[in-house]
């Protein structure tokens, strides 16, 4: 580790069980076409997303996610702890990954594994990294909002240019490739975990899909110790009351960013997005 991150290819990894060896040995990982890849920039509402998947694969049996860590039961690819899990795991496996396409293991490419990639309003991407960054020890730190502001806004970011990343991985119109969006999700949850369960194939019933909305809430996630990343306390989170769940809303970032700074932003981002499907994309 240098300059508080792992440096691999050009890319700033945060410094969690990962480093440079690891990162060029999963370049040969072996995707099976029975598995499901949750796939994010850092900070899009990633762990709701597997926690779904947790509960559509216990059919809305809140058990299994309250009673192992969410990184065993979706273990992240570019984590050596993940990848050990991942290596010995029969039958379907629930896997998640940050790392940006051109870093991607490339059996991917190769397998019928059914990929959901999970967008976010960057100004809100933005406010919630800032405040889980200044609490923990994942990534180097910012001093400010405004430094932060800065580091994203060039592309000096966890992970590379968010820009870069997202229209990379914009694998729109590909059969096995779900794109949803965090803000389609806190709007009408239930619908988009039925057009995941179509994507995916399952179907459950009313009640098991009740269970499902239930546990995986903001307010449940956030008691619930498997998922709320509270079991690093002390370790990874610095802050003795910090956890994964912050706010949990839309459009945050308006309470945080000046006017002048969401101006800078949309300068420069929607430049940068403006090959993208405008439905697709939130903006607002
Ligand atoms: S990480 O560290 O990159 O894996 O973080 P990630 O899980 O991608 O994103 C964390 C943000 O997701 C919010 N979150 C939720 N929002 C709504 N409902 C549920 N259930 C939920 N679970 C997690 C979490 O609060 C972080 O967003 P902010 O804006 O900081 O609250």
């Amino acid at each position: 580790m240098s300059d508080g991150y792992v440096w691999f290819e050009g890319i700033p990894f945060p410094v969690v069980d990962c480093t440079p060896e690891h990162l060029r040995a999963m370049q040969d990982f072996v995707f099976k076409d029975e598995d499901v890849l949750t796939v994010s920039f850092p900070k899009s509402g990633t762990n709701w997303l597997v926690e779904i998947l947790c509960l559509i694969y216990s059919k809305g049996d809140p058990t299994w996610v309250q009673s192992v860590p969410i990184w065993e039961r979706s273990p992240w690819v570019e984590n050596t702890h993940g990848y050990q899990i991942l290596k010995d795991k029969e039958g379907p496996r629930l896997i998640t990954s940050h790392v940006p396409i051109h870093l991607f293991p490339k059996s991917i490419f190769k397998s019928k594994t059914k990929v959901i990639y999970l967008i976010r309003n960057p100004r809100d991407i933005l406010v919630s990294g800032y405040f889980f960054w200044i609490i923990s020890k994942f990534v180097k730190r910012p001093e400010s909002l405004e430094q932060y502001f800065e580091w994203f806004t060039q592309g000096y970011e966890t992970l590379g240019n968010w820009a870069q990343y997202v229209n990379a991985w914009m694998l729109e119109g590909q059969e096995n490739v779900l794109i949803v969006s965090y803000e389609e999700l806190k709007q009408d949850t239930r619908s988009v975990v039925q057009k995941i369960c179509r994507f995916l194939g399952k179907k459950l019933e009313p009640e098991e899909l009740n269970s499902l909305l239930k546990h995986s809430s903001f307010q449940v996630m956030k008691e619930n110790k498997m998922s709320n990343y509270t079991l690093l306390r002390g370790w990874l989170i610095e802050d003795k009351n910090g956890s994964l769940m912050r706010k949990g809303i839309s459009g945050d970032w308006k309470n945080h960013l000046t006017v002048a700074q969401a101006e800078v932003f949309d300068r420069i981002f929607c430049e940068k997005m403006a090959g993208l499907p405008p439905e697709l994309f939130p903006w607002e």
